[in-house]
């Protein structure tokens, strides 16, 4: 049990559930202990916390599959195979359904994390043509959405750039029947542009890397990633990469999972088409009214462009140029300016990628879901971003921490839920425990019509010139009592003059820290509006792919309504994820990034310790440990410490609960300290366990000793 296995030695504890005293300092030094040991795998009792090694460790072998294989949790050493185990298990044999989260930061190793889960549950559930196939396509699944959602990043060099939940679908005996991803707010804004340093969507660079010369003449692709505007003119290889094979691990995937020939030509003319719209040009030129209007003065890549998807260049070339509004009854177009031209032009280019980005989980979706009517169990998988805390926070860095303040919540109340069942089963008295509760919180952001989401919306849809400064003054308006909530209206009227904020900006309290966020884009970003000219014209295209991904341009379904904002989808369909994920039995993997450089096996206290908090690792350590810190079934307990009593050693002839209440009887430990289970005893502080360990250290120590004394006088 290496849980317990040196327990007097606190920085080796493999369950942060044991340390004591527990403090943030314990916390850290104990994983970086840890750490140092090549141990980068640590529990908060079936909580795993994996720090990033950085390098290849020889952790992952078949063998380890096999070791890890029906093992028991607490018998092995901390390792990701052995929470999968546990959860694929509990799924195949107790019918419950499983849900692994995983969180930290950009760069801590979720994603590596989803897919050691998935090969290893893959490599041990079940064999056959059939199920071969199933596992083959639900794995491939991996390179073709990291092709098209990751990216490069300053913190990771394959960053997944959107949100991923997936559920794994198996049959009553264990085999994987097929599964359902959903994708949650790809980060468009990166298809025009992206900081120095970083890339576009990695599907760009191996297209044109490891397309063929006739595959990029069909595309009208020039090989050269320099001659796009949209991808990165400085670095378009990346060390150690090699796109061009990549490009055909992409392609082997998709014909893994079931795409046509066809429908692989059809994402590669969009995708092609994206790339080409960042090389439409825009220039000024002024119209016999003396109006300033916008026009295409090269037009090779728009004609290209409509070659491609079937389109009348002359419609995307009004459409890009400008915009027809509705006056009364008259129809009216109007030119628009240069700046206005490229506006439109980078939102039908994100518009159309993200759209894009859709079908695709939905194309995957199509070849691995599972026929109606079959009885299944589920393992969901969700690899989504942690926490952000950047200089400057914006409207991504808002929803994507709401998402985790969600997370939290869920955290809290399914832990207290599962601890809850436990003591009932075991028909122990539970005592609820003080906790932070961070739904109020939640509520500031996520509330009906008084939540800053609804405010928003709300701001987004009036008429008139609305502003981050109308919006800013509303939130004071509502939200200046809220004891999470900050503005320099709240500030002034509280005379907090510690931190000050810039201008346009407030603060929200988060379990996790406190987080300034800009409001400028808020709007924008919230309206996310495309002109309908731009979605008509992708309408009007004869690729039917194309075509597809715009429905709303159909001129006979023009509606008034406008279509739902960025931040009530995403509230939406956070809302769907929690309600999932609450009807599951939760497994957690936390992730944690220990050095900025990506260098391997290095250590930088400072940035854990902000991680630890991020995570709320020591909320989640008492919340574990909130009425027993330990428990344990009779059986094994008693052949641990069967020694400790006469009566016990070296056999009890009763039942494993006797033995174990004689035991304990004959010491001196305090009767509240403990509670008899059904099947487990409970023990309240880890205290008492690592006093029944060093007895038990003191025991070992005296038996060697008369066993040599024997042996001397044998000799
Ligand atoms: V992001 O939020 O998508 O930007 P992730 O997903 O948390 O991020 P990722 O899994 O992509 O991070 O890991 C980053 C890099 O760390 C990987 O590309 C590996 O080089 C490295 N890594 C992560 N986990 C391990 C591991 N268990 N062993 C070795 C690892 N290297
Ligand atoms: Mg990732």
């Amino acid at each position: 049990m290496e849980a317990t296995a040196s327990l007097l030695d606190a920085a080796a504890v493999g369950d942060l559930v044991l340390l004591d005293p527990l403090t943030e300092e314990s916390l850290l030094h104990a994983l970086q202990e840890r750490f140092r040991h090549r141990d980068i795998y640590t529990y908060i009792g079936n909580v795993v916390i994996s720090v990033n090694p950085y390098c290849s460790l020889p952790i992952y072998t078949p063998e380890k599959v096999q070791e890890y294989h029906g093992c028991n949790f607490f018998a092995v050493k901390p390792h990701i195979y052995a929470i999968a185990d546990d959860a694929y298990r509990s799924l195949r044999d107790r019918d419950r359904d499983q849900c692994i989260l995983i969180t930290g930061e950009s760069g801590a190793g979720k994603t590596e994390a989803s897919k050691l889960v998935m090969s290893y549950v893959a490599a041990v559930c079940g064999k056959g043509e059939e199920v071969t196939k199933v596992k083959e396509q639900l794995l491939q699944s991996n390179p073709v959405l990291e092709a098209f959602g990751n990216a490069k990043t300053i913190r990771n060099d394959n960053s997944s750039r959107f949100g991923k939940y997936m559920d794994v679908e198996f049959d009553f005996k264990g085999e994987p029947l097929g599964g359902v991803i959903s994708n949650y707010l790809l980060e468009k804004s990166r298809i025009v542009r992206h900081v120095r340093g970083e890339r576009n969507f990695h599907i760009f660079y191996q297209l044109l890397a490891g397309g063929s010369a006739e595959l990029l003449q069909r595309l009208r692709l020039r090989q050269d990633c320099r001659h796009y505007g949209y991808l990165n003119r400085e670095s378009c290889s990346l060390p150690g990469v090699d796109d061009a094979a990549n490009f055909r691990a992409v392609q082997n995937a998709m014909e893994v999972i079931g795409f046509s020939p066809a429908e692989v030509t059809a994402l590669l003319e969009v995708t092609a088409v994206v790339l080409k719209l960042g090389n439409v040009q825009l220039s000024s030129r002024f119209q016999a009214s003396g109006m300033e209007a916008c026009s295409i003065p090269e037009p090779r890549e728009l004609e290209e462009i409509c070659q491609l998807v079937g389109l009348d260049p002359g419609t995307l070339e009004q459409a890009l140029c400008s915009r027809t509004v509705k006056a009364r009854d008259e129809v009216v177009l109007t030119s628009l300016s240069v700046s206005q031209g490229y506006y439109g032009r980078d939102a039908l280019a994100k518009n159309i990628y993200s759209r894009l980005f859709d079908w695709l989980v939905n194309r995957i979706n199509t070849s691995i879901q599972v026929k109606p009517g079959k009885q299944r169990k589920v393992m969901g998988v969700l690899d989504i971003y942690g926490f952000e805390i950047f200089q400057d926070n914006g409207f991504e860095q808002f929803v994507i921490n709401y998402c985790n303040e969600k997370l939290q919540q869920i955290f809290i109340l399914l832990t207290l839920k599962e601890e809850q069942e436990e003591y009932i089963r075991e028909g122990i008295q539970w005592t609820p425990v003080e906790f932070f509760d961070n739904s109020i919180i939640c509520n500031l952001i996520e509330n009906g019509t008084c939540g800053i989401l609804a405010m928003l919306d709300e701001e987004c849809l009036r008429p008139g010139t609305v502003s981050e400064d109308t919006f800013l003054g509303k939130l004071d308006q509502v939200c200046a009592a809220h004891r999470h909530y900050e503005s320099k209206a709240t500030q002034n009227a509280k005379r907090v003059t510690d931190v000050s904020l810039p201008p346009r900006c407030f603060r929200i309290h988060h379990y996790a820290g406190k987080v300034t966020y800009n409001a400028t884009g808020f709007i924008e970003k919230n309206n996310d509006l495309l002109f309908r000219d731009l979605s008509q014209a992708m309408w009007a295209s004869r690729h039917p792919l194309l075509r597809s991904l715009f429905p709303e341009g159909d001129p006979q379904k023009v509606s008034l309504k406008l279509p739902p904002t960025a931040g009530s989808q995403f509230k939406a369909s956070v809302a769907t994820l929690m309600k999932n994920l609450y009807s599951k039995n939760p497994n957690y993997i936390r992730c944690i990034k220990p050095n900025e450089t990506k260098t391997a096996m290095l250590f930088t206290p400072e940035l854990v310790l902000a991680q630890i908090r991020y995570l709320g690792l020591l909320e989640n350590v008492r919340v574990r440990r909130a009425g027993y810190a330990f428990r344990q079934l009779y059986g094994p307990f008693l052949e641990r410490y069967k020694m400790l009593c006469k009566k016990t050693w070296p056999r009890w002839a009763g039942s494993e609960r006797t033995g174990v209440e004689a035991l304990l009887a004959e010491l001196p430990i305090p009767a509240e300290e403990l509670a008899y289970g059904h099947s487990k005893l409970f023990i309240r502080s880890p205290r008492t366990l690592f006093d029944l360990e060093r007895r038990r250290q003191e025991r070992v120590a005296e038996l060697a000793t008369l066993i040599q004394k024997m042996f001397r006088g044998w000799r």
